[in-house]
């Protein structure tokens, strides 16, 4: 669970960050969304899923993640829309401390199926346990 800089392709146009499924996000793209109009205290996500993997950038302003294994829990800032965050299956996630304006995309390795999603904490862990 690492933060990756993505190389920004910059003019004086502005910037440019290009990604591809299989690369630096290691899965094939079925899904993507994005979620905005967050609140600063109110958190997302508090769920982890059987097998999608997810890859997490803010596009626009900026948010912190936490990922938790079962054993242990890792904060990122996503702060700068050249970084990205591989949240990989049966992994735990929230999003929380939302910058106003805060755009936060989501590439999927699945196509959306609530019965993936594990949204028990208990659950989460019987499933790690057994994995
Ligand atoms: C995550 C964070 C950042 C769909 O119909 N299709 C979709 O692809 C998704 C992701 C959601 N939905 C529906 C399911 C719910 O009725 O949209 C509604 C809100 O979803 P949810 O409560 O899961 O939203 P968040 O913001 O708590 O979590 C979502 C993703 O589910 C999650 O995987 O990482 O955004």
């Amino acid at each position: 669970m690492s933060i990756i800089l993505h190389k920004v392709l910059g003019d004086h146009r502005g910037q440019l960050v290009a990604i591809e499924g299989g690369d630096s996000v290691p899965f094939d793209i079925k899904r993507v969304f994005y979620i905005y109009g967050t609140q600063k205290k109110v958190s997302r996500g508090d769920h982890s899923h059987y097998n999608t993997k997810q890859y997490l950038i803010a596009v626009n302003g900026s948010c912190k993640v936490t990922l938790d294994n079962g054993k242990t829990k890792q904060t990122f800032d996503l702060d700068e829309p050249k970084k990205g965050l591989f949240q990989d299956a049966l992994i735990w996630g929230t999003m929380h401390d939302f910058s106003d304006n805060c755009v936060l995309l989501v590439l999927a390795s699945e196509y959306y199926n609530e019965s993936d999603y594990i949204r028990d904490y208990q659950f989460f862990l019987k499933a790690v346990n057994n994995s």
